[in-house]
């Protein structure tokens, strides 16, 4: 399991946080989605053999929303 910090743009309210938890959560090897609304971050505990970075990227692009990973 490998933890990995997305900063996405576009979070602003209750509803971006069901979004992108749920965006991320129905991929298989994700195991953990922390939303933080005021830092703009999500912590994602995953897989990076089922759930490779790269993807988490593209379902939250899916969702709508812009992001880029930093090492956590
Ligand atoms: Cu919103």
């Amino acid at each position: 399991m490998k933890e990995t910090l997305l900063h996405v743009d576009g979070m602003s309210c209750p509803s971006c946080i069901r979004h992108i938890d749920g965006a991320l959560r129905g991929i298989a090897g994700v195991e953990k989605v922390d939303v933080k609304l005021r830092e703009g971050t999500v912590l994602v505990k995953h897989d990076p053999s089922s759930a490779p970075t790269n993807v988490l990227v593209e379902a939250l692009r899916d969702a709508g929303y812009e992001s880029r990973p930093r090492a956590a």
